[in-house]
């Protein structure tokens, strides 16, 4: 038969075996869905054909509906009548799975009679995090298959699953080998033909939803269980009430449930921001001046300068990926702490059963340690770990210059300096470049990758390949103070000190922020970091509010108090004593008193964040504007379901947020004064996206 189909149908023997073919990932839009039916439907019709198997061409059997067709008018069959299609086919209908089988994929397999996967495959319905939900009758089938429990793992969560894990829990009914898939389920089509075994539809199995009827406390108790994770998400809860209908309705009307509860996700707005940071993520791996087919220089070995909670952390993402790491302290003691750091986070998340004893020893088996920074010079990758300050760096980076081997990457994990003063301490600026990290660096997913005026492409290359390797969201950045996360922030800290300073109380802007959706507000957040970073006695001039609490050891939560005071478990209360600190600096410097809404606090707080990517967009200092989403919902915490500082702007309209900059500029001055790119971009109506 034709190849020209996004279906290409062939035949071993009785078995009609029908090939996704939709590069890259077999998305089901509506040319593979209309292939699929009429393959299925010529299969069906032809009596030599006693079974068929279902198996995607090129590296997947199917990442799901073709998410670019989602607030579009639908074409050709859509997939919830083509599941059921499939699933009333009087033949055995085998999925045969390879590399993903994800959202509609995977209901696509649950529509099959059977399904069969190598080991290395991979199963899931991760519609919750583009928040949506399986609207192809995902909660109605999976329930019936693993109960409910489980389907609320799956489906809330949203994480991928292996073969072997689906195969316990009845998802997968045989494994392949991982080099003759196709052979093998056609031979286990021919089987179950030939045994006449039942054609039964995982929508008429009922033993395993009983879960759910027998106990339908299950679903408060996992709502309450999970009320953190789900905090602010439409799509979880929607998801929850789905399974609950699956364990409660026949189930047509199960189904029906979903495909409203669906409809209502897809077209609201936290879908179409979280279908938005789906492709900005996948755009940050574009950089215009640095094509894709750049080569990257090998990077097998790795050092590490600096045994601190960065250092250490840093360390841990490439033991993580299996690279040899050298980390260096000037110190024995410090090494020593590092080390033991390390090692005891290991050990803590194998005690949570998410990481064997045994790779533990195989993680830490990597690591060498040292005192002499000559160790590094057969590194690839060597990463500068070290105390915020310039002449420092420099220092390590002339050593290295003369250390390091011709080629070698040199990159330093500074938050905010300049990377061209740090690349002139060498003869090879080219080799130089930022890897900006996260705390905790072994944790978050954002990587800065800054480029500094010389760093050469291949540099720039393998630096966004290797963030990749490592399971970071790179995203590259230019040379500015504070690079777009930091400088980004420094306006909200900004704003935030200087409404408490004219008595909005701390804990009412971190209720504004935390409600708004970020994980805490400015003053939490400072308190955990520490009150006393670049603080210290000496040099203190007691002016600030945070200059008077360190004074006090009040430097956050690791003494106990900061912003607020912190019992034995670290919970937080409010503090007079930081109120009347604040009252002191605001009489001191004489701040006129005003009250401000929850509204104008959050205006006050984002707005200037959303001007700063403004005007770090017109000094080239991001590639894009849905970068420095990626930046702050990876780095920061934005909610995902806002997508970012820039398209939340854009989605209140960037004339109102110039409208608002104004009225504050009249009141405080240039802190406020609009960047022309937003002035521009207002004046034509238009928004960031436009860009
Ligand atoms: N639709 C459209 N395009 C997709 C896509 C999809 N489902 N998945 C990937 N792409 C594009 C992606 O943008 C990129 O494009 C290219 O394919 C390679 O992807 C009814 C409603 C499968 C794990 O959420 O998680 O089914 O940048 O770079 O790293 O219930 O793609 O090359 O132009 O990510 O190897 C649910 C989404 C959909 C899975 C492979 N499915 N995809 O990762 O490649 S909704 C998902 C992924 C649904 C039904 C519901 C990953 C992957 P470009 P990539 P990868």
């Amino acid at each position: 038969m034709t190849d020209a189909t996004p279906v290409s149908e062939s035949r071993e023997g009785a078995v009609a075996v029908l090939t996704l073919q939709s590069p890259p990932v077999n998305a089901l839009g509506s040319a593979l869905r209309e292939g699929i039916r009429a393959a299925i439907e010529r299969a069906e019709a032809d009596p030599a054909v006693k079974a068929i198997v279902l198996i995607g061409g090129g590296r997947m059997f199917s990442a799901g509906a073709d998410i670019t067709e989602f607030g579009k008018p639908q074409s050709g069959i859509g997939l919830p009548d083509l599941l059921n299609r499939i699933e009333a086919v009087g033949k055995p209908v085998v999925a045969a799975i390879h590399g993903n089988a994800l959202g509609g994929g995977l209901e696509t397999a649950l529509a099959c009679h059977y399904r069969v996967a190598v080991p290395s495959a991979k199963v899931g319905l991760p519609e919750v995090k583009l928040g949506i939900l399986p609207g192809a009758g995902g909660t109605q089938r999976l329930p019936r298959i693993v109960g409910p429990r489980k389907a609320l793992e799956v489906i809330v969560g949203g994480a991928p699953i292996g073969a072997k894990q689906a195969a316990a829990m009845g998802l997968i009914d045989d494994l392949a080998p991982e080099e003759s898939l196709r052979a093998h389920a056609v031979a286990f089509a021919e089987r179950v033909a030939a045994e006449g075994r039942p054609l039964t539809k995982i929508r008429d199995r009922e033993d395993r939803i009983a879960e759910g009827r027998d106990d339908p406390g299950l679903f408060d108790a996992f709502r309450t269980e999970n009320a953190r994770r789900m905090r602010g998400f439409e799509a979880p809860e929607a998801c929850i009430a789905c399974i609950e209908a699956a364990c409660r309705l026949p189930f047509e009307q199960g189904l029906a449930f979903e495909r409203e509860q669906f409809l209502t996700l897809v077209s609201g707005e936290q879908s179409a921001a979280q279908r938005y940071v789906f492709f900005a993520e996948r755009q940050t791996a574009k950089i215009p001046d640095v094509p894709e087919t750049t080569p990257a220089r090998p990077v097998a070995k790795v050092g590490i300068i600096g045994a601190g909670t960065m250092g250490g952390g840093i360390a841990m993402n490439f033991l993580n990926a299996g690279l040899p790491v050298t980390i260096v302290e000037t110190k024995r003691e410090a090494l020593d702490r590092g080390l033991g750091t390390i090692r005891t986070n290991y050990e803590n998340t194998a005690r949570k059963g998410r990481l064997r004893p045994e790779d533990v020893e195989t993680r830490m088996g990597l690591l060498t340690d040292t005192l002499d920074l000559d160790a590094l010079k057969d590194c690839d990758l060597i990463i500068e770990a070290v105390f915020e300050d310039m002449a420092i760096k420099q220092e390590i980076f002339s050593k290295l210059d003369r250390i390091a081997k011709p080629g070698a990457i040199l990159a330093s994990n500074t938050s905010y300096l300049d990377i061209d003063a740090i690349a002139a301490a060498t003869g090879r600026p080219g080799d130089v470049i930022g890897l900006h990290f996260f705390s905790p660096a072994n944790v978050m997913r954002l990587l800065e990758v800054v480029r500094g005026a010389r760093t050469s492409q291949d540099v720039i290359a393998t630096a966004m390949q290797v963030g990749r390797r490592i399971g970071k969201i790179a995203v590259l950045v230019g040379v500015c103070h504070g690079f777009v996360g930091n400088r980004m922030l420094a306006q909200r800290q900004r704003e935030a000190n200087r409404l408490i300073l004219e008595g909005v109380k701390p804990w009412d802007v971190d209720r504004v922020i935390h409600d708004f959706g970020l994980p805490m507000g400015p003053f939490a957040m400072s308190d955990l970091a520490g009150l006393d970073i670049g603080w210290s006695r000496e040099t203190n001039r007691s002016e600030t509010v945070r200059d008077l609490l360190c004074e006090q050891d009040r430097r956050g939560q690791k003494t106990g108090a900061g912003f607020y005071d912190y019992d034995a478990k670290r919970n937080a209360t409010p503090s007079p004593v930081t109120e009347e600190i604040i009252a002191t600096v605001a009489a001191r410097q004489g701040v006129a008193q005003k009250p401000a809404s929850d509204q104008e606090i959050l205006e006050r707080c984002l707005y200037p964040m959303v001007n700063e990517d403004a005007k770090i967009l017109e000094e080239g200092k991001a590639i894009r504007a849905s970068d420095i989403d990626i930046v702050w919902i990876n780095g920061y915490g934005w909610p995902v379901y806002r997508g970012g500082p820039m398209f939340w702007a854009d989605g209140i309209g960037l004339r109102r947020v110039l409208e608002r900059l104004r009225a504050y500029e009249a009141l405080y001055g240039d802190a406020f004064k609009p960047s022309p790119l937003l002035e521009r971009l207002a004046a034509d109506g238009k928004g960031f996206k436009d860009l």
